[in-house]
């Protein structure tokens, strides 16, 4: 991994092997799938778009779906919502955490009404089928827990669906396949990089800790301090991140023996409260074209 902190470049390559398999077993069932439901991170939406999924499922019905918007600062979700739609894409805001099934099923009814209504007017029944895909740790698999649970019907591996990808039929016209998360082969954009390691989608060696707390605190600081000194009980923010990072180990006890700040424990401490949205709502980008 080249990190160079002053230049927008990065190069990661991290790119497992079963993700080159998922990938190769999605593109042998693209002829049955109607409907793409790619799921981003409502924190970051523009850097949790794998970049490689449009050639892959050019002429299928789109849904973008900003899970983990509870977390998210909700008027950039908002902004977001009108910046695709701008661009003609349909996209909604979701919560596997506090879901709002109804929203989401009408959403993907609304889409596949299109697709069903050419068998219905000849008496004929047709399902749907959504893949549900997206980058890791997205909350993929939440989702579709969340709109299979109320329903109460079967969950079942179809004959010709390879082990990895699954099928669960939700109601009466839908199926939905669960997908393994996948990246794309060489993440080059460094503000990117940084944005999906934060959301827990790369693998954690391949981004310092160090650098990715330090990040958030310097976002914190500039765009949200009462969120920062709220939650770390700081009654005001020093000049420079990693005094603010000490301010942390001070105010949570993260202190070793002789007296030194535990800066790695109050590191990984951030990135995990960042994770868990316990540091309150917030976003890690605005809509923007480039
Ligand atoms: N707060 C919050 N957490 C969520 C939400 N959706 C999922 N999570 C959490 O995010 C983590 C990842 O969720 P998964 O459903 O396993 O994500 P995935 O996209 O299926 O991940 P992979 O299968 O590894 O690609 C879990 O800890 C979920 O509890 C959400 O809307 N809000
Ligand atoms: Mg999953």
């Amino acid at each position: 991994m080249a990190y160079d902190s002053s230049s927008n470049k990065m190069n990661i390559n991290w790119y497992p092997g079963h993700m080159t398999k998922a990938k190769r077993d999605l593109s042998k069932h693209l002829n049955m799938i109607d409907i793409v439901l790619e799921v981003i991170d409502a924190r970051a939406p523009l850097s949790s778009v794998n970049p490689d999924f449009s050639p892959m499922f050019q002429g299928k019905k789109l849904i973008m779906v900003l899970n983990k918007a509870d977390m998210a600062d909700p008027a950039v979700t908002a902004r977001f919502i009108e910046y695709f739609k701008n661009k003609g894409i349909t996209a909604v805001s979701y919560s596997a955490k506090q879901p709002d099934r109804k929203k989401l099923m009408d959403c993907i009814g609304k889409v596949a009404e299109g697709i069903r209504e050419r068998y219905v007017s000849r008496g004929m029944s047709y399902t749907v089928r959504a893949l549900v895909c997206g980058i890791p740790n997205v909350g993929k698999s939440a989702i579709i827990n969340t709109l299979y649970g109320s329903k109460k019907v079967t969950v079942a591996n179809r004959p010709g669906v390879t082990r990895d990808l699954r099928w669960i039929r939700i109601g009466d016209y839908l199926e939905l396949m669960d997908s393994p998360g996948l990246l794309w082969p060489k993440i080059t954009n460094r503000q990117t990089g940084i944005n999906i390691a934060l959301l827990g989608s790369i693998n954690e060696q391949i981004l310092p800790e160090d650098d990715l707390a330090l990040y958030i605190i310097d976002l914190l600081k500039k765009d949200h301090p009462g969120l920062l000194m709220e939650r770390y009980r700081l009654s005001s923010l020093k000049e420079t991140n990693v005094e603010i990072l000490e301010d942390i180990c001070s105010s949570r006890g993260m202190i070793i023996r002789g007296g030194e700040f535990d800066y790695e424990r109050a590191e990984s401490m951030l990135l995990e409260e960042f994770r868990n949205g316990k540091i309150g709502r917030f976003s890690l980008e605005e809509p923007h074209d480039d």
